[in-house]
């Protein structure tokens, strides 16, 4: 029986960066979950009769919501929905199934790498068609949905077993649940040379993967240990745990210290690496060096050749605004395009559907490709095994080497965490309104050649974004980018990316935070971020 329900809208439904984020007891409000969902599906065009793909990280309140999205999908005319075993899928093989099952979509439920339980973050992200994250034509419209909603229908029925894999009719809609590792596992092996990575491994290379109880665990299993031939041990923390284990999910160095310690230490495997809560980033760290996110996207896009997925070449590369321009001498190089878009995975989806971009990537360690379209953890790491194991060199010596043909990059972003948020909205004002006069003016000895608001006009579809990051060039070719975080879930978080050019190889060895002390000192004098934020120094360095 389908059931429809008065409600009235909540103010606050505004997906971010990446989806809606809020803390769980903001979701567990009466009809929220509800109006949001049937806020998507009152905006989407016609998916009667068709199939959307539904799962999650399997953090607290998962399960929950994954029996709501069910049983208003009945209500409102979905065919089926697939839906991960447990309730679990990762963003990246969610997206993958979007497409291969010609789905009009897909749910995700996730707060990326947001603390989780009961007093921890969730999230609802919608994917289109594509198997990437809604554009922001699509988040606008299912906002202003939800400003004015006024009903929302949903089936009574019984509840869906999600520990058994097997298809089960829900009144009109058929309900499959499938095992949320296959098709992804196979997908990985159509895309890379398993048997040259078997033979890495019977040599006796030596990995750690760190799933940090989120939801890689599973896939890495299959794929390293299982599929690969990897030591078994070589997972950590293999287990999806609803509360991440009481620890952030979060693959940098201060939330996945542990593997950067083991990584610098005497008895150190060849190569480190970790997700993140929802599976879509990647941390690497060779024996003895961390390799920053920009470098890595650089290194990819330098050497993915040895992949037969790329076997032919890159149509492109696309980085985030805020990402280092290392990955653009790469561009330059290879002779491809280099595209630069705003924050988030969704803008380079029309990228991709164009076939102008092969590769992605953000400074927040997230690097993908044109398999799906999100970004993708995994992936990454099998592509730096790829070139392990085509080069025989270490991470370190090919980071090296790099930075010797191409120049580096020094990269930095420190995060200021729950700042106020009226005082990160006068910080960020204040220094708007002065970019039009910085040009030619000096700090700290750096003279600024342009400041400007980052805007991006879409190549594909024309579409707008606007504010999307504050931009100080230097004449040296030095930068600092400052922007409001999108993902969030409490007061404001201040990000502040710093970047500084260098082309002498002897001085590639300098401590990052001291190649870069003149620009951080700079960007406090132009921004005042202690005078307005009352911090000394950054939450969170990365
Ligand atoms: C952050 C990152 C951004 C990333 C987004 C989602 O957004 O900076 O690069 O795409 O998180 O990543 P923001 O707006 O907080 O800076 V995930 O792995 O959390 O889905
Ligand atoms: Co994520």
């Amino acid at each position: 029986m389908i059931r429809t329900v008065a409600t009235t809208p909540f103010t606050d439904q505004k997906p971010g960066t990446s989806g809606l984020r809020k803390k769980v007891p903001v979701f567990q409000q009466p009809h929220y979950v509800e109006n949001f969902i049937q806020s998507i599906f009152d905006v989407l065009p016609a998916f009667k009769g068709r199939t959307l793909i539904l799962g999650g990280d399997g953090r607290y309140y998962n399960r929950e919501v994954i029996g709501k999205v069910i049983a208003m999908a009945a209500a409102n005319g979905v065919g089926k929905v697939m839906v991960g075993k447990g309730g679990i899928l990762s963003t990246p093989a969610a997206s993958h199934l979007i497409r291969k099952y010609k789905a009009f979509g897909g749910i995700i439920l996730s707060a990326s790498h947001n603390p989780g339980g009961p007093k921890g973050d969730f999230g609802i992200k919608y994917n289109a068609e594509n198997g990437g994250p809604a554009p922001e034509k699509i988040t606008d419209a299912i906002y202003a949905r939800s400003r004015k909603i006024g009903e929302y229908k949903i089936a009574e029925i019984a509840p869906v077993d999600l520990d058994r894999t097997g298809t089960v009719e829900v009144g009109a809609m058929v309900v499959e649940v499938v095992d949320p590792v296959c098709d992804y596992a196979d997908l990985m092996e159509s895309l890379f040379d398993f048997t040259a990575l078997r033979r890495l491994f019977e040599k006796g290379f030596r990995m750690r993967f760190d799933a940090m109880h989120a939801v890689t665990g599973p896939y890495a299993k299959e794929i390293f240990e299982n599929r690969l031939g990897a030591a078994e041990g070589s997972c950590r923390n293999f287990h999806p745990l609803p509360d991440f284990g009481g620890h952030h999910p979060d693959p940098n160095l201060v939330h996945a210290k542990h593997l950067y310690d083991e990584m610098m230490g005497p008895d150190a495997p060849d190569f480190g690496a970790a997700s993140d809560g929802d599976g879509d980033r990647n941390l690497i760290i060779g024996k003895g060096i961390f390799v920053t996110p920009s470098d890595s996207l650089a290194l990819l896009a330098a050497n993915a050749r040895v992949a037969p997925a790329y076997m032919t070449g890159l149509a492109g590369i696309a980085r985030s605004m805020p990402t280092s321009a290392a990955a653009d001498r790469v561009a330059h190089k290879l002779g491809v395009g280099l595209y630069e878009t705003p924050t988030g995975w969704k803008f380079f989806g029309n990228l991709l559907d164009a076939g102008l971009v092969t590769i992605c990537g953000e400074e927040s360690a997230g690097a993908g490709s044109s398999h799906v379209r999100e970004k993708d953890g995994l992936w990454a790491v099998l592509l730096w095994l790829s070139i392990l194991a085509a080069r025989g060199e270490s991470v370190k010596d090919i980071v090296e080497k790099h930075w010797a043909e191409f120049g580096r990059n020094y990269y930095s972003r420190h995060d200021y965490e729950e700042i106020k948020t009226e005082q990160a909205t006068r910080l960020m004002e204040g220094l708007r309104a002065r970019l039009p006069s910085l040009a030619g003016t000096q700090v700290r000895g750096l003279i600024i050649q342009s400041a400007d608001d980052f805007t991006y006009h879409d190549p594909v579809d024309g579409s707008l974004s606007e504010q999307q990051g504050l931009r100080i060039l230097f004449q040296d070719g030095s930068r600092l980018v400052l922007r409001l975080s999108g993902t969030g879930t409490s007061g404001a978080t201040l990000r502040i990316y710093i970047e500084r050019y260098e082309p002498d190889p002897a001085r590639h060895g300098l401590e990052t935070q001291d190649a870069l002390a003149e620009l951080i000192a700079a960007a406090d004098d132009l921004a005042g971020i202690a005078r307005h934020t009352g911090r000394n120094q950054p939450s969170v360095i990365t």
